[in-house]
């Protein structure tokens, strides 16, 4: 059931409210303030160490010495937490990994944070997501 609430806000915090929402394509402002506080309970679960899911995509050079062995050997760690991996061979020498990830919050950034300081590893980001469950 939807319950309407009013917000009072300064003009100017307001005024860039609206071209953010202009911005990000939001349809209307009650859109924009859902998916904001829909973000910042996302972003609690993550500190509260709540199950969640994310995605890890990183991009290395396969032809750092032992990178690859290294990688794989890191992913059986956290066997528990990989849900699954793709691989994909971007170029000669490129090698772009996505890694979708479910488990408790500070397992999942422990496995981030090892295969980010890798040697060889170009680029490593990880999408905070949730499993929803606890999410309106
Ligand atoms: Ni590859």
């Amino acid at each position: 059931m939807l319950k309407r609430f009013t917000i009072s806000l300064d003009e100017k915090l307001l005024e860039d409210f609206d071209a953010f929402i202009k911005q990000r394509r939001y349809v209307n402002r009650s859109e924009a303030i859902r998916d904001l506080i829909r973000s910042s309970f996302v972003e609690k679960e993550w500190q509260a160490e709540k199950d969640v899911v994310g995605v890890i995509s990183m991009v290395y050079d396969h032809h750092q010495h032992q990178l690859q062995e290294k990688v794989t050997e890191i992913q059986h760690d956290y066997h528990h937490q990989i849900v699954s991996t793709t691989h994909i061979h971007m170029d000669h020498h490129n090698c772009l990994e996505v890694v979708i990830i479910k488990g408790q919050a500070g397992a999942v950034h422990e496995l981030a944070d090892r295969l980010r300081s890798l040697r060889g590893v170009r680029n490593c980001k990880m999408a905070m997501s949730t499993t929803g469950k606890d999410l309106h």
